[in-house]
């Protein structure tokens, strides 16, 4: 979604998990064995979020202080232990363990989450994006979390956000960025 936002072109190569286990998993195209990984003039990089700093800061979508850089890198290691939670969640194959983990997370870790987004935006100078007036890979982390793992591609904010009017607001301000906009209509459907 970085590179949608800035208007770069990309290949996005998805995988499902049945194909990557069975064909790609021991291939070498990941050293970790894990997805996503970002090829940069044949050296790979790993870890979603790191790729997304490096993106980001490449592309003119990250702060320019350091010191809001490394908040931004906060923000999106935040989102990254939601979605450890979650994924940790859903693997459960006891259903009533499945269904309790689901919940801790939806009902207690997600919306105290979203509180401390919520004051960080607030504390802000209510500009609208995390960091002043300029669109950064934090918002577009969040938003693509919010919008894929808890609105399941809807384009309106989820319920989570009823009480965070700051956080529902940046939702909206990503989705109708005009290219990430396009970016969605286009996107290619996944698992999440
Ligand atoms: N901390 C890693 C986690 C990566 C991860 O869990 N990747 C999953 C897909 S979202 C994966 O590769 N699963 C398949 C596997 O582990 O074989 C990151 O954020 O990149």
């Amino acid at each position: 979604m970085v590179f949608a936002a800035a208007g770069v072109e990309f290949e996005d190569v998805c995988y499902s998990i049945d194909e990557w286990i069975s064909k790609y998993k021991n291939s070498g195209i990941s050293p970790s064995r894990q997805l996503p990984v970002l090829y940069v003039d044949g050296k790979v990089l790993m870890e979603s979020k790191v790729i997304l700093s490096y993106v980001g800061k490449e592309l003119n979508l990250a702060p320019e202080d350091n010191f809001q850089l490394a908040q931004a890198d906060v923000l999106a290691h935040i989102i990254n232990d939601l979605e450890t939670v979650l994924s940790a969640a859903n693997r459960h194959e006891d259903s009533t363990v499945k269904e309790k983990a689901l919940g801790t997370a939806r009902k207690e870790i997600i919306p105290d989450k979203c509180g401390y987004f919520e004051k960080f935006l607030e504390a802000n100078d209510e500009e609208g994006f995390f960091f002043g007036d300029k669109l950064s890979f934090a918002d577009i982390c969040f938003f693509s979390f919010y919008n894929a793992y808890i609105a399941k591609g809807q384009l309106d904010p989820p319920v989570v956000l009823k009480d965070c009017p700051r956080l529902a607001a940046l939702y909206k301000k990503v989705r109708d960025e005009p290219k990430i906009k396009e970016w969605i209509e286009k996107r290619p459907e996944t698992a999440l």
